[in-house]
């Protein structure tokens, strides 16, 4: 049966006052650069842009949560701040943004579509769901090699819940018992598609039940209990006992990307309405409760992160775009060129 998890009081989890700072930081860091992706788009200098505001809090607790070095990230593209919160540097999201050659994909993949090779992330795919397979091969490859000590964490949104894939990855990694976490993050919102239209059922983890595995509702704006979750659920998967799927309640805030436009399908008074689930408030708030940051504090580390989004727009703005004769490199095997 799914467990509600509800959001306690404060209690710290074993966490330091610096985790728990770095974990204000991070939600400051992902912000920025979500603003600073639309006001790029604006501009005319960017394509296209992603926003998360209002996933923050997950992404916080979760990248606390995920063991660096030793468990695989498979991300979505909603999934800025947690691969930042893995170690991601904020460089790499401009690079990605502007398309430069000194991108890690060379200039090559779709905008905030990130893959790090060395942190343990996995490319992230815009084919929604298609990338839960792969994470499901990827701890299929761990049981089978015995690596006990590592978990993947596979996040998605709602809507992706809907596709075949998913069905399919959730069916197979609970049967074989693989060490996975999938992690739903629900913004209620799947572009236009809300999600009564999506599904029957209140809740996306009551469709844990249909597999066999446990699954858990976790308040995604509170970074706090979403670690906690994350972190249990980890070590159940790297224990052997098999996958979770966690279900992280949250609001899209900004239009699904910068190509859509939400005014056609959500009022503003819906939006509104959601408001006091915005993470950053929220946690800013708990932390002056608690004694752990001061409100000058919080202006400096809103000051820092906003030095370093600047300092990293400007430098991959500077750099230039990949060779034109580079076109089909490290596209196609060998020196193979399709249309030449
Ligand atoms: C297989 C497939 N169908 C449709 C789309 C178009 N599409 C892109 S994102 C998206 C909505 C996904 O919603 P959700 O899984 O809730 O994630 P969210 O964007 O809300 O974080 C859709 C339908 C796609 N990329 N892939
Ligand atoms: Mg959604």
């Amino acid at each position: 049966m799914a467990k509600a998890v509800e959001s306690p009081a404060f209690e710290r989890q074993g966490l330091s006052d610096d985790q728990l700072r770095w974990m204000l930081r991070n939600m400051y860091m992902q912000r920025t650069l979500d603003n600073r992706g639309f006001q790029l788009n604006r501009q005319g200098k960017i394509p296209f842009a992603t926003g998360s505001e209002g996933h923050e809090g997950i992404h916080a607790g979760a990248a606390l949560a995920f063991a660096r070095g030793k468990d695989l990230l498979v991300p979505y593209y909603r999934d800025m701040g947690l691969c930042v919160g893995i170690g991601m540097d904020p460089l790499d999201v401009l690079l990605s943004m502007f398309a430069r050659g000194a991108d890690i994909s060379g200039g090559r993949q779709f905008p905030n579509h990130y893959s790090n090779k060395s942190l343990g992330m996995m490319s992230i795919s815009s084919i929604i769901a298609a990338h839960c397979p792969h994470a499901v091969g990827a701890a299929y490859a761990y049981k089978l090699r015995k690596q006990t000590d590592r978990a993947v964490l596979c996040t998605f949104g709602d809507g992706s819940t809907s596709e075949g894939e998913w069905h399919e990855s959730v069916n197979f990694a609970a049967v074989q018992k693989l060490p996975i976490v999938f992690l739903c993050e629900n913004n209620e919102w799947a572009i236009s598609t809300p999600r009564d239209r999506q599904m029957a059922i209140k809740d996306v983890v009551q469709k844990a039940d249909g597999y066999g595995i446990p699954g858990v509702i976790v308040d995604g704006s509170d970074p706090i209990a979403v670690y906690r979750v994350l972190k249990d659920a980890l070590e159940l998967a790297r224990s052997g006992g098999g996958p979770t799927l966690v279900e992280a309640k949250c609001y899209r805030f900004l239009a699904h990307t910068t190509d859509d436009d939400d005014r056609t399908y959500r009022t503003k008074e819906e939006i509104e309405r959601y408001r006091h689930l915005d993470p950053v408030p929220r946690f800013e708030r708990v932390l002056i409760e608690q004694g752990i940051i001061t409100a000058a504090g919080i202006e400096e580390s809103k000051k820092e992160v906003l030095g370093v989004v600047n300092d990293v727009t400007d430098r991959a703005e500077a750099l230039p775009y990949p060779p034109a004769e580079e076109l089909y490199t490290n596209v196609y095997e060998g020196t193979h060129e399709p249309w030449l």
